[in-house]
């Protein structure tokens, strides 16, 4: 049998580079902090490295406004440490995944500037411009996500131009033969600097309606919902065309050997299947973010699983993600002693686990002060911000706990002296080791790369399931609440022994009859052939 891509057995581990290690003392993470940094990575046992965009970029939204595609953002270091990143990288046997931002570019891009300059510009069509609507003002009722209209008015030209986020990120016209030639050699030149694979920003973008018809309303907005959500984005986003467009990418990244085409798609998950592609020549993996926001009960989690399961097209390969450098810390939403829990089922679902750094270690959404606020987007819809999942790496006790010897561009979290990375390293029960124990575990277990997934029972806290390949097999049992959970085997015939307990201190304990949980307690029993399962 062939053996699985890397990107099927490993784990990836998300980077946001400003907040990782500044190796220049500048306050800003950059790549040679990341480079310092990287055994500490291979360490945790991940095998790819997913990097924000690193480009030049006049930071509107901290590098997903590029102003050109292929260079390095000054703030971030130059190609020759690109080229010395990618190096250690892979001498550590990771791979590295780029963020590919295809659907806006800054407004101060060459293209953009071109377009612009008058009417007539060759690259007009490379953006996507419109005259005023009828009566005056924006050309349709298209809304942004930062905030107001998605139409910025040129007076120059008395024409608008359309944006999804920024006014400063104008969406380029993926309907244009040019534009889509021009992003993919961009992807060739990243692969050929050695680029293992892209995350595709916004992928579900990229194409919009080439009628332009107005989007309808939300019937279901909640009250007190950002302006742009009280529209449905049925005209914006998800289009029929995108799927021919993604088949292209693709093409560019087989191109390669070995690479990988992640996609960012925020869609219920019966839409996700599509993106797989109709023969499976789409995304490898679109992210599957259903677990981000979804309310903590075994009920619905379980629920969830299955949905998604079932809806995964036959060979696609499923994914899971518990956040980003969009979405608060899932320590803050579910509770420090519950993200064990969150851990436990991130590494042991069928797929690949994507972690967002700092999560290992248990970090926090952090409160930022009005003063110290940097995201645009919490600058446009006060509440929305997404500074506080982006603060420095916590790694020591040290002055801007070991990330930088200046002044962090967002403050540290208040607790860094008692959450860090060198404490975690010594404790054996610390969150931290929890991850390491669980990649590894992962790493080592057939049935947890590869197997199927059984859904066993989800009552009350306890949420029960199965992963199986041939004669391993493989129980976790998590307990979402706050009580004990006791519960026996139907067929009374259940044996085995821990192979990881979520506090780290029942490994290898033997497991007889029933499965006992402390309150806040997962483990995961590797089951002897006298089980037999529910
Ligand atoms: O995010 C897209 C996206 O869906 C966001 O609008 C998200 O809903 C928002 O951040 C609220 O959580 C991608 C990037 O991940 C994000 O950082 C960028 O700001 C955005 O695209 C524009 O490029």
């Amino acid at each position: 049998m062939k053996s699985a891509p890397w990107w099927q057995s490993g784990v990836i581990y998300q980077i946001y580079p400003r907040s990782f290690q500044d190796g220049r003392g500048t306050g800003v993470g950059d790549l040679r902090g990341i480079i310092q940094r990287l055994p500490y990575v291979a360490e945790l046992g991940v095998s790819a490295i997913w990097i924000n965009p690193i480009f030049k970029s006049p930071m509107a939204d901290f590098g997903y406004d590029i102003a050109d595609y292929t260079a390095i953002d000054p703030v971030f270091g130059d190609a020759a440490d690109f080229d010395q990143f990618i190096a250690a990288a892979h001498g550590h046997g990771l791979k590295v995944v780029l963020d590919l931002v295809p659907n806006h570019t800054s407004d101060r891009h060459p293209w953009f500037l071109e377009s612009r300059s008058s009417e007539k510009s060759r690259k007009r069509d490379w953006y996507i411009w419109r005259n005023p609507g009828n009566g005056g003002g924006p050309p349709n009722n298209w809304l942004s996500e930062f905030g107001g209209s998605a139409w910025a008015y040129d007076a120059d030209s008395s024409q608008y131009y359309y944006h999804a986020f920024l006014a400063a990120q104008p969406d380029l016209n993926w309907r244009n033969r040019e534009v889509r030639n021009a992003v993919y050699d961009v992807m060739r030149f990243w692969m050929q600097r050695g680029a293992d694979g892209f995350r595709i920003d916004v992928v579900w973008h990229l194409i919009k309606d080439d009628q332009f018809r107005d989007n309808p309303t939300n019937p279901d907005a909640r009250a007190g919902a950002p302006l742009h959500e009280r529209l449905l984005p049925l005209y914006t986003t998800d289009r029929p065309e995108l799927h021919q467009v993604i088949a292209e990418m693709r093409g560019v990244v087989d191109e390669f050997p070995d690479r990988v085409l992640i996609g960012e798609i925020y869609l219920p998950v019966e839409r996700l299947a599509a993106y797989y592609g109709q023969n499976l020549d789409g995304l490898h993996l679109p992210f599957n973010f259903s677990l981000l926001s979804s309310p903590w009960d075994a009920r619905v989690i379980a629920k969830l699983i299955d949905e998604y399961e079932s809806h995964l097209p036959r060979g696609g390969w499923p994914n899971w993600v518990f956040g980003n450098h969009d979405r608060p810390r899932i320590a803050t939403r579910v509770g420090a002693t519950q993200a064990r829990m969150a851990a436990m089922l991130l590494l042991t679902l069928r797929g690949t686990p994507t972690i967002y750094y700092g999560d290992e270690i248990g970090m926090k959404q952090v409160p930022i002060p009005p003063d110290r606020i940097r995201d645009p987007l919490e600058k446009s819809i006060s509440g929305l911000g997404r500074d506080g999942c982006r603060t420095p790496m916590q790694w020591d006790d040290t002055q801007h706990a070991g990330f930088s010897t200046s002044e962090p561009w967002l403050p540290i979290s208040a607790d860094f002296r008692t959450l860090n990375v060198a404490l975690q390293q010594n404790e054996s029960t610390s969150v931290y080791n929890l991850y390491r124990r669980l990649i590894r575990m992962r790493r080592e277990r057939r049935a947890l790369m590869h197997g199927t997934y059984r859904p066993l029972m989800a009552t009350g806290n306890l949420l029960l399931f199965a992963r199986e390949i041939k004669t391993e097999r493989i129980l976790v049992a998590l307990n979402l609440g706050n009580d004990p959970v006791s519960m026996s085997f139907p067929s009374k015939m259940l044996s085995g022994h821990i192979l990881v307990s979520s506090f780290g201190d029942r490994d290898r304990e033997p497991v007889k009859k029933t499965i006992d949980l402390r309150d806040n307690e997962g483990i995961v029993v590797g089951l002897d052939s006298a089980t037999v399962l529910p």
